[in-house]
C-alpha cells in the first residue's frame, strides 16, 4: 500500500466513524463505535502495520495522517457524548418537571374531637369566670374518692357494682371530686377551681359510658352563699347555651354538699315550650351542685365556722350530646371519621 492509498483509507474510515458516531443512540454505543475504530484491534490501529512497511521518508506524513484521522474520530466521539448527555438532561428535566404554580394539596385541619371541643369551651367559660384548672390521678384511693367526700361506709355509690376496683384496693375515680379534695389539702383558701377529666363508672347504655368526662367546680371563701352558686351557674349557662338562658334549682341530695340541688337549664330546643328532648317539661337537667358539707371541710382541715363554699359537677358527654344533637353516647368513642368530620 502506498501513502495515497493509506490516506484514502484513513479518510474513508474517519468519514465512516464520524457518520456512525453521529447516529449512536446512547453512550455505550458511542464507546463501542469509537473502540471499533480506535481500539487495540480497531481499524485505524490495523493501518499502523501499513505504516511500518512504508519507505522511511513517507513515514512522518503517514503518521501525521493517522493522527489526524484519530483526532477527527475522537472529536466526533466526544461531541456525540456531549450531545447525548445534553439530550439525557433535557429528557430528565421534561420527565421530572414540577409545576410549582399548581395549588398545593389541602391539609385537613381538625378542631379536635367533638368531646374535646366542648370540654375546651367549658374550660374557657370558667376561665373567664376566674376559675383555675386543677388535675389529679385517675387511679384513686377509697379515701379521696369516697371517705373525704363524706360518703358513709354503706353508701350505695361505694358498692363495687358501680365502681371499677383494682386488685390492690385502689379504684378508678368515679368523679373528679378527689381532685377538689387534693386541692383543698394542698392550697390555702380562697380556692376557685374546676377539675375537668376522665371518670369511670360501671354503667353502659345509650346515655352512659363506662368511661366518661366531667367538669366539676369548687369555690371556697368567707361569706360564700347559695346566691353566688346560682349567679355563677347562671353566668355559665348563658355562655354555654345562649344569652337569656334560664336555670332552675330542684332540691336533691349528694353526700358532699348540703343543701344540694339538681340544676336544670331551659330546654335549648324548644326554649321552654316543651318538646320531645325535654319530655315536655321545658327543662334539661345538666348539673348537680350544692354548698360544700362542713364535714368535707373538716376532713381537709378547712375551718367550716369561717369558710363556706359551693361545688358543682357536670358530664361533658351530656352537654356535648345536647349541643351537638347526638343521641348515642357511643358515637364519641367509635372514632368513625364520617361522624367526627361533622364537627
Ligand atoms: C357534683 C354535684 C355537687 C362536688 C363537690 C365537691 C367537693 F369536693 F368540693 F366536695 N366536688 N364536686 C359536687 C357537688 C359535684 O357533681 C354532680
Amino acid at each position: 500500500m502506498d501513502i495515497e492509498e493509506l490516506q484514502r483509507r484513513l479518510d474513508e474510515l474517519a468519514q465512516q466513524a464520524v457518520t456512525t458516531l453521529r447516529e449512536a443512540g446512547e453512550r455505550e454505543e458511542a464507546i463501542q463505535i469509537k473502540n471499533r475504530y480506535l481500539g487495540r484491534s480497531g481499524s485505524v490501529q490495523e493501518l499502523m502495520v501499513v505504516l511500518r512497511e512504508l519507505p522511511n521518508e513517507a513515514k512522518p506524513v503517514a503518521g501525521k495522517a493517522i493522527n489526524q484521522a484519530k483526532s477527527q474520530i475522537e472529536e466526533a466521539f466526544s461531541a456525540r457524548l456531549d450531545e447525548l448527555a445534553e439530550e439525557q438532561l433535557q429528557r430528565q428535566m421534561r420527565e421530572e418537571a414540577v409545576d410549582v404554580t399548581l395549588p398545593g394539596r389541602r391539609q385537613e385541619v381538625s378542631l379536635g374531637h367533638p368531646l374535646r371541643q366542648v370540654e375546651r369551651e367549658l374550660i374557657a367559660i370558667f376561665d373567664e369566670l376566674g376559675f383555675d384548672v386543677a388535675e389529679g390521678p385517675e387511679i384513686e384511693s377509697d379515701y379521696y374518692n369516697f371517705e373525704a367526700l363524706n360518703f358513709p361506709p354503706d353508701h350505695p355509690a361505694r358498692d363495687m357494682q358501680d365502681t371499677f376496683g383494682l386488685v390492690d384496693g385502689r379504684l378508678l375515680r368515679t368523679h373528679t371530686s378527689p381532685v377538689q379534695v387534693r386541692t383543698m389539702e394542698a392550697y390555702d383558701v380562697p380556692i376557685r377551681i374546676i377539675s375537668p377529666g376522665r371518670v369511670y363508672r360501671c354503667d353502659s347504655d345509650l346515655t352512659h359510658s363506662p368511661v366518661f368526662h366531667q367538669v366539676e367546680g369548687l369555690l371556697i371563701d368567707e361569706g360564700v352563699t347559695m346566691a353566688h352558686l346560682k349567679g355563677t351557674l347562671t353566668a355559665f349557662a348563658q355562655r354555654c347555651f345562649g344569652e337569656g338562658t334560664k336555670i332552675r334549682f330542684r332540691p336533691s341530695y349528694f353526700p358532699f354538699t348540703e343543701p344540694s340541688a339538681e340544676v336544670d337549664v331551659q330546654c335549648i330546643f324548644c326554649e321552654g315550650e316543651g318538646c320531645r328532648v325535654c319530655s315536655d317539661t321545658g327543662w334539661l337537667e345538666i348539673l348537680g351542685a350544692g354548698m360544700v358539707d362542713p364535714n368535707v371541710f373538716e376532713m381537709s382541715d378547712i375551718d367550716p365556722e369561717r369558710y363556706t363554699g359551693f361545688a358543682f359537677g357536670m358530664g361533658v358527654e351530656r352537654i356535648a350530646m345536647l349541643k351537638q344533637q347526638i343521641n348515642d353516647i357511643r358515637r364519641f368513642y367509635e372514632n368513625d371519621r364520617r361522624f367526627l368530620a361533622q364537627f
